[in-house]
């Protein structure tokens, strides 16, 4: 078998990468993002993660996948429990890269896990067959049994072949992605049980040995398909609540006055922050992927919602001493705090850090509080940028935009987004937009977005070049855009003069990814580099049925795809 891996210079030998193969004894063993150090974080994550929490997290993943297998039993005597069903969306949540840090917090969160086993255990009752191991874990009492307990469960299994692991580890990252989705979707009272089904199906099958790799791979894909209801449905709710986003122009400047500064995905935390800050002289002000937030007439509405600050989420230690007010994580991605703001930094939903003050539930008195003791800003007008380029808002001005193709205005549309991060490979996404022909459009989505959104495109008769289509679920979004794009062409979305320019950092973009693979989706570049999980087979298979490939460089890139 052709190396591809190798071809495409990523990692040196195989056997360093093998999942499934010898490796020595480590404190922690994770590669479920695009940071992993070298094939995985091994002494403490990249991220910060520290090994008692990584096996909190390992130990989370194992309770979930014992809790599948009754749920799934159940399901197929068709019983089901909203409580079970609904921490397994939470408890792969919290395990996603960037999210919650705490061990006491993820202790509390494994002690419950065994309670839920035992609720979907009574509510599967006696089935026929081999009952996992994980299937009758029982919680240790102390947090540093829990931790000894994750160790044993880590994310290698030797037992596996290499490749069958690979795709479970996919799926898994796949279905923690999706997790995020439907957590924000619940929050705003909104659930689909085809996604939950799938999950404790995806899981309990990892129990089943008569399966085979391919088995998995078509099991991945309809990850991508469950994805794609998720989104849809987070979508829904979003329309629902606070309607189509509408282009928007965002202010980058700050006004005179407190502050509170948001950062995550979760748009009903905004608005509920929104209602409480009302009249009282305090701005609100989007950090990260809120950014898009500010195309929402439901959120829009709100004058107190000021504007954006700061970048992508990497550069938040470096921004928020700069920041003169509260400032508070809805979901992923939280670094390290520094002294010089953690202070006055708050969290809310699954969101944990050690010694940093949790929000539970919906008062956010204490943010106020800590917001009006605070300087604030001085008046400082800036630069504005756009956003809220969705669906309905392209959508309604198709006829433009084909009539703009038609007539050679308009040569290419270039999808370029997907997570922002903090290796210096990222520089690509910044260069492949300032080198994109001024006579192509670029459609942009999810925190990648900040490599280039300050930047002035200009626009193609009217038309903006740079759509900002929204947060990294709106990839929604951008699908029905593609779509409705090839039924306008009549053609396939692989025939149209789009291409997908993506990046990844954690398993939300894994779950999008496998999404656009279900769709048939071909030709994506991807980077800045490929998942340490996927085994040089598997990859080879994504190259020969999805023409996949790695980011090389921006004129390189440009130069192929325009021919
Ligand atoms: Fe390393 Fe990423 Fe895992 Fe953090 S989440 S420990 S950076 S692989
Ligand atoms: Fe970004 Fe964390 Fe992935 Fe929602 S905020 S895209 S990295």
């Amino acid at each position: 078998m052709k190396k591809l891996w190798k071809l495409f210079g990523f990692g040196g030998d195989d056997d360093e990468k093998d999942p499934g193969g010898e490796t020595p004894a480590t404190e922690m063993f994770c590669y479920q993002c695009e940071q992993s150090a070298s094939g995985g974080c091994t002494k403490i994550g990249v991220c910060g993660k520290q090994p008692d929490v990584a096996a909190l997290q390992d130990l989370l993943v194992y309770a979930m996948k014992g809790i599948a297998f009754w749920a799934d039993k159940a399901r197929g005597q068709g019983k089901k429990d909203g409580e079970v069903d609904r921490f397994m969306i939470d408890g792969l949540f919290a395990t996603v890269t960037n999210v919650d840090f705490d061990p006491a917090e993820l202790a509390k969160l494994a002690i419950k896990a065994g309670d839920i086993l035992k609720k979907a255990r009574n509510l599967a009752g006696s089935v026929p067959g081999q009952i996992p191991e994980a299937a009758n874990w029982a919680p240790a009492p102390s947090q540093s049994e829990l931790i000894r307990q994750g160790q044993a469960h880590g994310v290698k299994d030797p037992s596996l072949d290499p490749d069958i692991h690979s795709v479970q580890q996919l799926i898994l990252y796949g279905i923690k992605g999706y997790a995020a989705y439907a957590h924000h979707a619940l929050v705003i009272g909104q659930e689909n049980d085809e996604v939950y089904a799938f999950t404790h199906k995806a899981l309990a099958a990892t129990f089943d040995s008569s399966l085979g790799l391919m088995d998995f791979v078509n099991m991945a894909m309809e990850c991508g398909r469950i994805n794609l209801v998720t989104m849809e449905l987070l979508n829904q709710a979003h329309v629902n609540n606070y309607g189509n986003p509408e282009p928007t122009p965002v202010q980058l400047g700050t006004r005179a006055g407190k502050a509170i500064l948001v950062s995550g995905h979760d748009l009903r935390m905004l608005e509920e922050l929104l209602k409480q800050t009302d009249g009282k002289g305090i701005n609100i002000y989007t950090h990260g992927e809120m950014l898009p937030a500010h195309g929402y007439p439901g959120l829009k509405k709100y004058a107190h919602l000021a504007g954006n600050f700061g970048g992508a989420w990497q550069d938040q230690a470096k921004e928020f001493p700069d920041f003169p007010g509260a400032i508070i994580f809805n979901t992923n991605c939280i670094q390290r705090p520094a002294a010089t703001y953690k202070d006055r930094l708050f969290t809310w939903g699954l969101v944990q850090w050690p010694d940093v003050k949790h929000i539970d539930g919906w008062d956010f008195s204490a943010v106020v509080k800590k917001a009006q003791e605070l300087e604030g800003f001085e008046e400082k007008p800036g630069k504005e940028i756009l956003t809220g380029f969705g669906h309905a808002a392209v959508l309604g001005v198709a006829d433009k935009v084909i009539e703009a193709v038609k007539a050679g205005q308009l040569r290419h549309f270039f999808l370029i987004g997907g997570c922002d991060g903090a290796k210096s490979g990222r520089n690509y996404y910044t260069e492949f937009a300032e080198k994109v022909p001024k006579d192509c459009v670029i459609l942009t989505l999810a925190c990648g977005k900040y490599r280039f959104n300050k930047l002035d495109f200009g626009d193609i008769g009217g038309i903006p070049r740079l759509l900002d289509v929204g947060q990294c679920n709106d990839a929604y979004s951008a699908i029905k855009i593609a779509l409705a794009l090839s039924e306008a062409f009549e053609c396939g979305v692989n025939d149209l003069p789009l291409s997908m320019v993506l990046s990844w950092y954690e398993q939300k973009a894994v779950a999008i990814l496998l999404t656009l693979l279900h769709l048939g989706i071909q030709n994506i570049k991807l980077g800045p580099t490929l998942p340490a999980f996927v085994t040089p087979n598997v990859l080879n298979f994504l190259v020969e049925n999805y023409n996949i490939g790695p980011i090389t460089t921006a004129e390189e890139d440009l130069k192929q795809i325009l021919g």
